[in-house]
């Protein structure tokens, strides 16, 4: 029996990379679900594991540790993996390094904008996101993907070269994020658009469907608790100012 525990709910964007990444490379370890929608990241057991109560969160024996991105690397750096998810050739690596360092301030939050104003404007005010809302979301989450393509992919497979590694697995989660509620992202960038296709195949369609069920039926969610409902929409109100 492992004992890595992850602690995830696959609502949660940087749960699914950690997520895909130890089932595509058959790494065992108990799934202990913390449902956001029911605010378990604060509960006490809880804060034990992570103090900073987000998820995901990683426990290995005594070893605890928060940060999706810094998991990957531990994951990927205790487990062996392919060398092709963290390559060791020097530059290589620093090109999967280089990604991870720029999405905490680009893709990430402008996904995560986009994700709340056009999905959970909706879910949890009852009507969508007016125009005034969502176009600077739009326009911000497209310039960063128009970034990635002529920035960071160019003319190759993959992020870092020409297998898939960390960084395509982290941006492709990334970018399903605001897709799986039926924006468009892709529609005028032909070679980013091949670059998903590649990472699908790579990764496996299955894999993949599984991990964004739950985001794609957020619909069809639980109503939050009230006390969570403010919280949440304070929340949205950060992402909408
Ligand atoms: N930089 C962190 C972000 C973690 C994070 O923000 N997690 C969110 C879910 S996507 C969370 O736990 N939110 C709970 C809360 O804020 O109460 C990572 O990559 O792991």
């Amino acid at each position: 029996m492992s004992d890595l525990t992850l602690y995830l709910d696959l609502l949660s964007q940087p749960c699914r990379s950690v997520y895909i990444f130890a089932k595509a490379n058959n790494i065992p370890f108990k799934y202990q679900e913390v449902r956001l929608f029911k605010g378990e990241q604060l509960a006490e057991d809880f804060r034990k594991v992570n103090p900073l109560c987000k998820i995901p969160a990683l426990k290995d024996g005594d070893f605890t540790m928060s940060e999706s991105t810094a998991m990957l690397l531990y994951l990927a750096n205790k487990y062996k993996t392919p060398d092709h998810w963290y390559p060791s050739d020097l530059q290589k690596r620093a090109r999967v390094d280089e990604y991870i360092a720029w999405q905490h301030t680009n893709t990430r939050p402008h996904g995560s904008r986009l994700f709340w104003v056009k999905a959970m404007t909706p879910y949890l005010l009852g009507h969508e996101a007016t125009p005034e809302k969502l176009n600077p979301a739009l326009s911000e989450f497209n310039a960063t993907l128009t970034a990635i393509q002529n920035k960071f992919l160019q003319d190759k497979l993959f992020l870092a070269g020409d297998e898939i590694s960390i960084a395509d697995l982290v941006a492709f989660v990334e970018i399903m994020q605001p897709t799986g509620s039926g924006v468009d992202v892709f529609e005028d960038k032909p070679k980013l658009s091949a670059w998903k296709k590649r990472v699908e195949e790579a990764i496996g369609a299955d894999l993949l469907n599984e991990a964004h069920e739950a985001l794609l039926h957020l619909k069809e969610c639980q109503p939050v608790p009230p006390e969570l409902k403010e919280r949440l929409k304070a929340r949205l109100e950060f992402f909408t100012r």
